[in-house]
């Protein structure tokens, strides 16, 4: 499996509540990289931006003032299939159905407020990682041995 990248944000309610150390932790030791990170605090027009893909969906007024209601922490995870993994150790949407151990079911409270966002394929990856890094933001394939 090739090398990938993907994008994942902590949503403001799990950065409020400190959670941002556990879920980064999650993700390193599941042996993905963090090759960029930044906290951020996204306007409303922003986030609308970032979720126009679900613009007509019943839920995107509530998703976007929510992801604006706070600081989120973005960043860039490498690795081998780094875009199912990022997946699988989320969870499921709906944290009342993500799998024990995954974030969304440990961390997320509703569906909405689900903790943790992560690409779903490698042109959602892209334009993710486009949408909040320039390509000097970027620093991957750090040698274990440094
Ligand atoms: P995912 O974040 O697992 O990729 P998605 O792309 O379908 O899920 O939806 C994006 C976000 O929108 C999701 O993380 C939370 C919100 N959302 C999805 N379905 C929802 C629903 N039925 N009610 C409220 N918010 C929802
Ligand atoms: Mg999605």
């Amino acid at each position: 499996m090739a090398s990938e990248r993907t994008l994942s944000i902590i949503k403001p309610d799990a950065v409020a509540r400190g959670l941002i150390g556990e879920i980064l932790r999650r993700f390193e030791a599941a042996g993905l990289r963090i090759a960029g990170a930044k906290l951020l605090h996204l306007s409303l027009e922003q986030a609308r931006a970032f979720y126009a893909v679900h613009k007509e969906r019943p839920f995107y007024p509530g998703l976007t003032e929510y992801m604006s209601a706070g600081p989120i922490l973005v960043s860039i995870l490498e690795g081998e299939g780094a875009i199912m993994k990022n997946r699988e150790i989320m969870g499921a949407t709906d944290p009342a159905k993500a799998a024990p151990g995954t974030i969304r079911r440990e961390w997320g409270r509703d569906v909405e407020k689900n903790a943790v966002h992560g690409s779903d394929g490698p042109e959602t990856a892209a334009w993710e990682i486009a949408f909040f890094f320039k390509p000097s933001d970027l620093h991957g394939n750090l040698k274990s041995e440094i």
